[in-house]
């Protein structure tokens, strides 16, 4: 089997300081928690920033300091949201892959989130994914129901992406797929031979779905994003730690961590 790349999603749009206080919010925090979790084992960083006053944002400034900050002592994947937050527009959204971040995330369909609703209707994902393809930038799926996949091989019939993709399974977001085994399976029996997949479990599921895609050769992706907690009961120190425990477990069973130049080779971009 392959390296196992680990992603690390180390703020996201929702989590607060009052959910865990090693939270990290501004750009010098971000970067530094990313480079702490690179020398962990993280090859790719999926990045959301927050703006002064600790809210999300996808303006591009923020986005540019904060890559400039992880590429001073990291040649760790930068991999910027294209999700942001629910009540963010697409415009704003879409703004920092105006930067060519190796990679951008694509979310190939709308689903209920919580108590809000996360919008991606097709033409606006369309328009995504060329951006995405005009500046060079790899987008990883965001799959958070199987119809995602489904989207996503749409957008390749229409020769707007190609084969192979790489897709995040995001399992467990309250109105999405649950973070179940059973549901791994199917989203993993979705997707066409010779993709590559990682999985988000969201919460609780995180580590014992993480574990299931060692086994079963995909990635993982851990961090504050999804599950601030490192057991039942008890906050993580930090994205580090949660890292660390899934490279641990990683080499235990047979799938030693990717370098960041094992990771790009594995997801086909660029050396
Ligand atoms: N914050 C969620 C509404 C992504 O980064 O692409 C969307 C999200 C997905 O986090
Ligand atoms: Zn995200």
């Amino acid at each position: 089997m392959e390296p196992l790349i680990i992603t690390v999603a180390p703020v996201g749009a929702e989590a607060t300081r009052q959910d865990n206080p090693n939270l990290p919010l501004t750009p010098r925090e971000i970067a530094n928690e990313a480079i702490r979790c690179a020398e962990k084992g993280a090859s790719i960083i999926h990045l959301h920033v927050r703006d002064e006053d600790g809210k999300a944002t996808q303006a591009k400034e923020i986005f540019q300091g904060t890559i400039a900050l992880i590429k001073e002592n990291s040649n760790v994947i930068i991999q910027t949201s294209t999700g942001g937050a629910s009540w963010m527009t697409a415009e704003e959204r879409l703004q920092p892959v105006e930067l060519k971040p190796e990679m951008a995330t694509l979310t190939t369909g709308t689903v209920n989130f919580g108590e809000e609703i996360f919008s991606n209707p097709m033409p606006m994902v369309e328009i995504f994914a060329k951006a995405m393809v005009a500046q060079g930038v790899k987008p990883e799926i965001e799959v958070f129901e199987v119809g995602m996949i489904y989207n996503a091989l749409r957008l390749v019939q229409k020769k707007i992406l190609q084969l192979p993709l790489h897709f995040d399974f995001v399992m467990g977001v309250p109105g999405g797929i649950p973070g179940e085994a059973r549901h791994l399976l199917h989203l993993i029996e979705s997707i066409p031979a010779g993709s590559t997949w990682t999985v988000a479990g969201i919460g609780r599921s995180e580590l014992s779905l993480g574990m299931m895609a060692i086994v079963m050769g995909g990635h993982v992706r851990v961090g504050f994003e999804d599950n601030v907690y490192y057991t039942k009961g008890v906050l993580s120190d930090g994205n580090f730690q949660l890292v660390e425990r899934i490279a641990r477990i990683g080499k235990e069973i047979g799938r030693p961590v990717a370098t960041p130049e094992q990771a790009r080779r594995i997801l086909g971009l660029a050396q």
